[in-house]
């Protein structure tokens, strides 16, 4: 396959979805709208949209019943990062290439460009076509456990407690589960949903995100402390700056790297049931691994 137009075009119609779903820049009050606007289309790689469109197809799934799910994957993703870099958590100026929202908007606007981006996300869920499977409860409960306390949230809280602390390898192992795989493991899920997967399915798509959305905390971890601020688009070299403990800062860098190869090779073979058709899933793990930025 053809990755790089597959990518493209994956993105292009979750740009276009995500136009289309949130309220536009002139809606009343318009400086939400437009902070609301300005993070979602700062330039992200729109990664858990994508891998939500990949497992649709992956069980033969249309795209149409996935989209509303990937957006909502995509602006809780956004509202995390805007909050993560407040002055209050990670303190940054600079993330997708781009101003942070504070620093553009002002902390109050950023804060609720975040909150709103979060309730945002309901909506669009609420809004989706159920599957006969999985009815709109199933759905909104999905996205709430990825991005609650015990998940997404609770993966913040033991970062931001854990900095400057000498933390274990099973502390930060629960530090990457919540903050990055639960919400990648989510995407796929819904995804799968999406297309009615059966409970084997589902179990099957739920162990490749895991070990995808591991490997790919350990890779963001490395592109850390080996790329410059300008090829990842936001600050590098901040894990050391706030000592936090990292892959490659427990483990050296060598050992980080063989790690992300052994998760991603756990990924590809948790896609072995569904053959031909996890190309695109089994693609996108490829790229990950290679990935720059
Ligand atoms: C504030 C509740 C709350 C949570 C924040 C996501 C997060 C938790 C913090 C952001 C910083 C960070 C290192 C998160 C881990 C996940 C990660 C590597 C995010 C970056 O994801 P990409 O590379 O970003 O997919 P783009 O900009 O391409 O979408």
């Amino acid at each position: 396959m053809d990755f790089s137009r597959y990518w493209a075009g994956r993105q292009k119609q979750v740009d276009a979805a995500l136009d289309r779903l949130l309220p536009s820049a002139k809606t009343r009050p318009k400086t939400i709208h437009e902070a609301m606007r300005y993070s979602i289309f700062a330039g992200g790689k729109r990664l858990r949209p994508v891998i939500c469109l990949a497992a649709a197809e992956t069980l033969g799934g249309r795209t149409e019943a996935a989209l509303p799910l990937a957006c909502a994957v995509e602006c809780i993703h956004t509202y995390s990062l805007i909050h993560d870099d407040l002055p209050a958590m990670d303190n940054d100026d600079f993330r997708r290439g781009k101003a942070t929202s504070h620093k553009v908007y002002g902390e109050g606007i950023a804060i609720l460009a975040g909150d709103a981006l979060l309730t945002i996300a309901f909506e669009m869920v609420a809004n989706a076509r159920p599957a006969p499977r999985y009815g709109t409860a199933a759905l909104v409960l999905e996205l709430a456990h990825a991005s609650g306390s015990q998940a997404l949230v609770a993966g913040q809280v033991a970062d931001l407690e854990g900095e400057g602390k000498k933390l274990k390898l099973p502390d930060l192992q629960y530090i990457h589960h919540n903050k990055t795989a639960a919400l990648i493991t989510s995407s796929i899920r819904l995804g799968a949903m999406s297309a009615n997967a059966t409970p084997r399915e589902l179990a099957g798509l739920t162990e490749f995100g895991l070990s995808l959305g591991l490997a790919f905390q350990v890779i963001d971890d490395i592109l850390d402390v080996t790329q410059t601020t300008e090829q990842l688009g936001k600050s590098a070299g901040k894990d050391v700056a706030a000592q936090k403990a990292t892959y490659p800062a427990l483990l050296g860098l060598e050992k980080a790297k063989k790690e992300a190869d052994r998760l991603t090779a756990r990924a590809r073979a948790a896609l072995k049931p569904f053959g031909k058709n996890a190309q695109a899933l089994s693609a996108i793990a490829d790229y990950l691994l290679a990935r720059e930025n």
